[in-house]
């Protein structure tokens, strides 16, 4: 009976809430029909069906049911309860051997069979009496929590918000079954031209989380700044680590500082991707250390925005013995199993120079343990088939990376880097590759980026933020967001399932639930902005 009239209310309510007259919208566009619940959705699933007709409603007496036994659902309730405001009742949790017959008003969190492949697929069934989230994995059940977070009013992002019996949090009914199209679904914030705290990058995984990223990939070392802590080489951070671009103080993340990162990424399943960028772009640790230097020389600090000018000595054997020393500290707090040793830019040695270098440096990281990867121009290089090449540079392929059995990550500069300005007007960013605007981080297909690269070769997409102009997390939100969140959808959503009209309208549905996270996005002109509708 409760559940009846609970279905009856929350019937009514979705009702009168979808005849509500539409909200003003901040865009000088014409005024956009209600929402409709598939709208709120980025990046596409690949089934959505969801009625604006019945609902599931979430109030203070809603329980979240999981496995027992089972500490990675149990995390994931929790972060779900958290989110709900669930957190505040007596016993939002519980953890009890059958999950499946529950009586009503829960939310079952479930590992089992789902109809799309891969270990990341999910399945989301919501009933007015209860919400079932099944994953192959602890993965598909996060990414199929993401999604119920996005189909739950935007006000609920607020920190301090609290159940309230007499406003209940209702999600529209239906069935969502969902898998990625790619396995790496990058980012990547270049924490040595600019540092950023350690609370500033959480704050950037949480808002990866919610587009289903899971590849955090950490520019670490770069001219102007060395920014984690390599205990055998203390003056990489005493001296490298103390300024950045324009000469701020700089930093660095101590090996604790950095296994926090780690731990809150993979809580949020993300993998963390350490670079330490080699042979070029090593001015900080040239400044840091002498012995490094070819003249024996440490050069001072650098704080300007030039590249190519740095180059280890890569004719010196104290060169190999650092960077095993580096892969080895690195390696041992990093559980993932890469390591991103750069490679681009050198202008200072022969080709052959270079490629030797590559070839011995992929040997270090294959001893300790870890997979290469590296920018494009390591393709010419003997790389292992286990290696992986970045490719970044618009008018080269790495083809031949390819064929030697080296899978790649697209970052194409003219569509994937974050720092490029959206316009001419944009107040911070670079222009070398293009402008991007929101269409164009959109509107390209991985698998035709890159000549004689195949679908098959490509094991995703990420997209890079510079940061010669970004100065704190306030700057990075305004140059990845709404970018970012059309870069996850590019990687996550199959090729049949997007179409920039379609995304345009979806992308204008995040707003209110943006503005409650308080993201700076980009207003972009472009996209007819929603504002704040629940
Ligand atoms: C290039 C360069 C970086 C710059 C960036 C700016 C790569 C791989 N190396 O990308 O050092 O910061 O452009 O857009």
């Amino acid at each position: 009976m409760r559940t009846f009239v609970a279905a009856l209310i929350a019937a009514m309510l979705v009702e009168s809430c979808a005849t509500k007259p539409p909200a003003a919208s901040t865009s000088t566009a014409t005024q956009p029909s209600p929402m409709s619940p598939t709208q709120q959705l980025v990046p596409v699933p690949a089934v959505v069906e969801l009625t604006a007709n019945s609902a599931f409603a979430i109030t203070s007496d809603t329980i979240i049911r999981v496995p027992a036994g089972d500490s990675r659902l149990l995390a994931i309730g929790r972060f779900l309860a958290d989110l709900i405001g669930l957190s505040a009742s007596a016993e939002p949790l519980r953890a009890e051997a059958e999950t499946g017959e529950a009586g009503p008003g829960a939310v079952h969190l479930q590992i089992g069979e789902v109809q799309e492949s891969g270990d990341e697929a999910y399945e989301l069934t919501i009933a007015p009496e209860r919400v079932t989230i099944k994953g192959r994995t602890a993965a598909g059940v996060f990414y199929g929590v993401q999604t119920f977070r996005q189909l739950l009013p935007p006000f609920i992002e607020h920190e301090a918000v609290r159940l309230d019996k007499n406003r209940p949090v209702r999600a529209p009914a239906g069935r969502i079954v969902d898998s990625p199209r790619f396995e790496w679904r990058g980012a990547m914030l270049d924490v040595a031209r600019h540092f950023l705290s350690v609370d500033e990058v959480k704050r950037y995984i949480d808002l990866m989380a919610l587009h289903k990223l899971n590849r955090l990939h950490l520019h670490l070392a770069d001219d102007q700044g060395w920014r984690i802590e390599i205990k055998s080489w203390p003056n990489l951070t005493a001296h490298g680590g103390t300024t950045e671009v324009g000469g701020g103080p700089g930093g660095f993340y101590s090996q604790q500082q950095y296994s926090s990162l780690v731990t809150y990424a993979q809580e949020r399943f993300i993998t963390i991707v350490p670079e330490i960028d080699m042979p070029g772009h090593t001015n900080a640790a040239l400044a840091s250390y002498a012995e490094l230097n070819c003249t024996g020389k440490a050069p001072v600090l650098y704080t300007g925005i030039d590249v190519g000018f740095s180059a280890l000595c890569v004719d010196k054997e104290i060169t190999y013995e650092f960077i095993d020393d580096v892969v080895r500290e690195i390696g041992a707090v990093t559980p993932g199993r890469y390591f991103h040793v750069g490679g681009d830019e050198v202008k200072t040695l022969t080709p052959a120079q270079y490629t030797q270098f590559i070839e011995r440096v992929q040997t270090i990281v294959q001893t300790r343990g870890k997979q290469m990867i590296g920018w494009d121009e390591i393709a010419p290089a003997k790389l292992l088939p286990t290696s992986i090449v970045q490719h970044w540079r618009p008018k080269t392929t790495p083809k031949e990376a390819v064929t030697k059995g080296a899978k790649v990550i697209m970052s194409p500069a003219d569509r994937a880097y974050l720092d490029m300005k959206y316009d001419t007007s944009t107040p911070i960013g670079l222009n070398w590759a293009a402008f991007i605007d929101v269409r164009r981080a959109y509107d390209w297909d991985p698998a035709a980026a890159a000549e004689g690269v195949p679908e098959s070769a490509i094991l995703g997409v990420e997209a890079p933020l510079w940061t010669e102009t970004v100065g704190n997390i306030r700057d990075a939100e305004f140059l990845a967001f709404p970018r970012l969140a059309a870069l996850a959808e590019v990687a996550w959503s199959r090729t049949e399932r997007r179409n920039w009209d379609d995304f345009k309208g979806r992308l204008a549905g995040q707003a209110p639930r943006w503005t409650a996270l308080g993201m700076n996005f980009h207003r972009s002109p472009d996209i007819p902005w929603r504002v704040h509708v629940d």
